[in-house]
């Protein structure tokens, strides 16, 4: 089943919005597969941002993720990968549309709220960086057929 790389930023955990990300994809009726809240090293930050490495805001955005904790997660379904994306809304979040969580709960772009994979592969590399094989847990939902047919 495809997997998705979400992060609520530090921003997100010290506002307090931990449970209003989390609510979001349970409802939609994604499934988790794993969470971990967490202090991001400078080595991770940079290894989760390395295509951003060029970039003026890279050792603003590194400062950023590595200043508070992080809950760091893992979620699975059909399509999951881009509808994250779509529910997690533009990157620059006046932009963002209403009822996206960028749109819905912030108004900076370097004070995003969220992170989330931008495509399949890259789902897998930042899975792997940030989760062990072992962390990653397999399990059913009981709503299965109500969410599926
Ligand atoms: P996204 O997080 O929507 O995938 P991205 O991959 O282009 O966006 O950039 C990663 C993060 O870097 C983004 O969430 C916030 C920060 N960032 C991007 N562009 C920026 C800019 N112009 N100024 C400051 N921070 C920026
Ligand atoms: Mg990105």
């Amino acid at each position: 089943m495809e997997r998705t790389f979400i992060m609520i930023k530090p921003d997100g955990v010290q506002r307090g919005l931990i449970g209003d990300v989390i609510k979001r994809f349970e409802t939609k009726g994604f499934t988790l597969v794993a969470m971990k809240f967490m202090a991001v090293s400078r080595e991770l930050a940079e290894q989760h941002y390395d295509v951003h490495k060029e970039r003026p805001f890279f050792q603003g955005l590194v400062d950023f993720i590595t200043s508070s904790p992080v809950v760091a997660m893992v979620w699975s379904g059909e399509g999951v990968v881009a509808s994250a994306r779509k529910i997690i809304g533009a990157t620059n979040p006046l932009t963002a549309e209403p009822g996206t969580l960028r749109g819905d709960f912030c108004i900076e772009v370097g004070r995003n709220l969220i992170h989330g994979s931008d495509a399949i592969e890259t789902a897998q590399r930042e899975i792997a960086l940030w989760f062990s094989d072992a962390e990653l847990v397999t399990w059913e939902t009981h709503s299965k057929p109500w969410l599926s047919e």
